[in-house]
């Protein structure tokens, strides 16, 4: 097998089941009987924002009472040690990667604990609910909003994503069900840029067929048993 330099490694909500966060096919998409789709919009934001804050709030403390699993400390042992080229992308709101000792790490998808301010654009680390509408402490407006992607919003930082891809000689998908975009999209680039692409998940996922390997089970297993 060719050499490998350039490691791009994605992650979605799987990689944090074992600590607890529950995934978004786990609870069949919904909370509270809402589709999450229909929550995580703007369009649910202009509506209630009182509900969607409440669903934050909820998503803040069960990311504060989470711990990181062995997989999040197996890529965190793999981001300290590998020479090359690293970037840990992961979809999930949630700090354990980064708890876990991981420093390549984006958040496609924003941060749970970090708020967004629309008035002066700022985004400041954030641990307590918004629900009370808090003045942004750089700007004094109140116009504090979750700092997390909602669907129809452009994912953060695509651009250093894709030129991660470009170049990448391995691209491990985990625990990811390959149904959100364009996140789903990028073991296709990845393949077509030459990368060798392994998924390591519990089931098989949209995308499985675009893998070069797929290995099924628990990521507290899966993924030390790769790292080392
Ligand atoms: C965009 C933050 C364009 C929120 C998230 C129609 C209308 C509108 C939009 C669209 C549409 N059709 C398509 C779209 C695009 C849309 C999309 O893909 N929709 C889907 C539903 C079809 N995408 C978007 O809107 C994106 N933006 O397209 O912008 C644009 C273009 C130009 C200009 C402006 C805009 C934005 C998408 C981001 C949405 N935000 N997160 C929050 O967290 O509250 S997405 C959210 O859901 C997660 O971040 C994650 O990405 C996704 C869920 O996916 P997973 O992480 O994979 O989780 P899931 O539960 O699905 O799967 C878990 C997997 O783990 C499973 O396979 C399971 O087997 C496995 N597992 C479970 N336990 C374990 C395990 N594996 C290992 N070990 C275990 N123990």
């Amino acid at each position: 097998m060719a050499a490998i330099r350039n490691i791009v490694i994605l992650t979605g909500a799987g990689v944090s089941a074992e600590s607890g966060l529950e995934t978004f096919r786990a609870a069949d998409g919904l909370w509270e009987n809402h589709r999450v789709e229909d929550v995580a919009t703007p369009e649910a934001f202009a509506r209630d924002p009182e509900l969607v804050q409440r669903f934050y709030d909820m998503r803040r403390t069960a990311i504060m009472q989470a711990q990181p699993n062995p997989a999040h400390a197996a890529l965190a042992r793999l981001d300290a040690a590998w020479p090359g080229a690293l970037l840990l992308v992961t979809q999930n709101i949630d700090d354990l990667h980064e708890r876990a000792g991981a420093t390549r790490v984006l958040h496609m998808h924003g941060e749970g604990l970090s708020a967004w301010c629309t008035a002066c654009d700022a985004r400041i680390g954030w641990s307590r609910s918004l629900l009370d509408e808090p003045p942004c402490p750089s700007c004094g407006a109140t116009a504090l909003r979750p700092d997390i992607v909602w669907f129809g919003e452009m994912p953060y930082r695509m651009d250093d994503i894709f030129d991660a891809l470009r170049e990448a000689d391995l691209f491990v998908s985990i625990g990811t069900s390959g149904a959100v975009y364009p996140a789903a999209g990028f073991v296709r680039q990845a393949r077509e840029c030459g990368a060798r692409t392994l998924e390591l998940n519990l089931e098989a996922s949209q995308g499985s067929a675009w893998f070069h390997e797929t290995r099924l089970g628990p990521a507290s297993a899966l993924v030390p048993q790769w790292v080392e």
